[in-house]
């Protein structure tokens, strides 16, 4: 972390477990407290090893006794003449915030107001590497995935395979639930696998991503058992001619709310207006949803360096649904995929 803001007599604590690891690299439980003279990790006897070993620019404090986290960051932050301490306003319940009123006593508290959220927007190179590689494991089991897909397989069955795929090939966590989606399910956006069982003709929505080395991908293809009925075949390709549009739109400078218009304009004039309800993509790194998002509510501008999805989608209730989705990286006069695997309309 930069901690050009911080003055002197300023300390920031952190707790939510994704800015931890973005400033120490420990992923266990506690709090993180930075300041100028001190970056320590406070946590209990459980994590005192992994806290030494994750974060080595950090020092370990460890609760003794009856101490608790924010009284112990609050004696590290007296000794070092700290007057105001920063703290996650969006993390913090009303019952912590109340305790810590009481615990610092004579040091101010303040709102950080997302500021570590901001410093994740761009990535570096080794964050890069990181989520590429998240992108690339699940790219590959996709591919590995595709022969296996059998009609009467269970929509829980293809989930529970296509993560069983991604840890053996080097997923530390899933990013987050796989959605398996087949035939009429395919018009809830964010289905929950079920008992269904996969039939001919239908179209099947798959969205999931590995987390590796402490970063998400993020990847969506909707594929065919079997010829897909007219309807859906038509659906299929205006939902990839916008993902191809926005994604190439995608560049440093670019608006995020005119990215999101050029997937949206195209799906509404053919005919689909209301039938692409959410907003076409989403930040991510360490977390699977983070800023800036390409949706028409956005005033960011996009720059060199930041990742997001590109995933517009049609949902049409008692039919099915298609969503196409890649994780770009923004850059100079354009985007690059992570996401390899073709676009095009695959037959199984
Ligand atoms: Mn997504």
């Amino acid at each position: 972390m930069e901690y050009k803001g911080l003055k002197a007599c300023e300390a920031v604590i952190v707790s939510k477990p994704s800015n931890m690891f973005y400033l120490s690299g420990y992923t266990g439980e506690g709090l993180a407290l930075v300041s100028r003279g001190l970056n320590a990790i406070i946590t209990d006897f459980r994590y005192v090893e992994q806290a030494g070993q994750e974060a080595p620019a950090f020092e370990t404090l460890a609760l003794e006794g009856a101490e608790n986290h924010l009284g112990k960051a609050y004696d590290a932050c007296k000794k070092q003449g700290v007057k105001a301490v920063y703290y996650e306003d969006d993390e913090f319940t009303v019952r912590t915030w109340q305790k810590a009123v009481e615990i610092f006593e004579g040091i101010e508290l303040k709102p950080l107001g997302g500021a570590v959220e901001q410093l994740r927007r761009v990535k570096d190179a080794e964050e890069l590497r990181r989520i590429e590689y998240a992108c690339r494991i699940s790219g590959e089991t996709f591919e590995r995935i595709l022969p296996q897909i059998k009609e009467g397989m269970t929509e829980r069955e293809l989930a529970r395979m296509i993560e069983f795929d991604l840890y053996k090939h080097g997923a530390e966590k899933m990013g987050f639930d796989v959605i398996t989606a087949a035939g009429v399910n395919g018009s809830k956006p964010h289905a929950v696998p079920s008992d269904y069982r996969i039939s001919r003709g239908d179209m099947i929505t798959m969205d999931f991503g590995a987390k590796a080395r402490g970063y998400t991908a993020d990847m969506t293809r909707t594929v065919a058992l079997g010829e897909p009925g007219p309807e859906m075949r038509e659906v299929y390709a205006i939902v990839l001619k916008a993902q191809r549009m926005a994604q190439d739109a995608v560049k440093a400078g670019a608006a995020c709310a005119a990215v999101d218009a050029v997937a949206r304009d195209y799906i509404y004039a053919r005919g689909y207006e209301g039938k692409f309800g959410h907003g076409l993509g989403h930040s991510l790194g360490i977390d699977v949803h983070e800023e800036p998002r390409l949706s028409a509510l956005s005033k960011d501008t996009l720059e060199e360096n930041q990742l997001v999805t590109v995933e517009p989608g049609v949902y049409l209730p008692g039919v099915g649904g298609v969503r196409i989705e890649n994780t770009v990286v923004v850059e100079k006069d354009g985007c690059r995929s992570l996401v390899t695997p073709t676009r095009e309309l695959i037959i199984l």
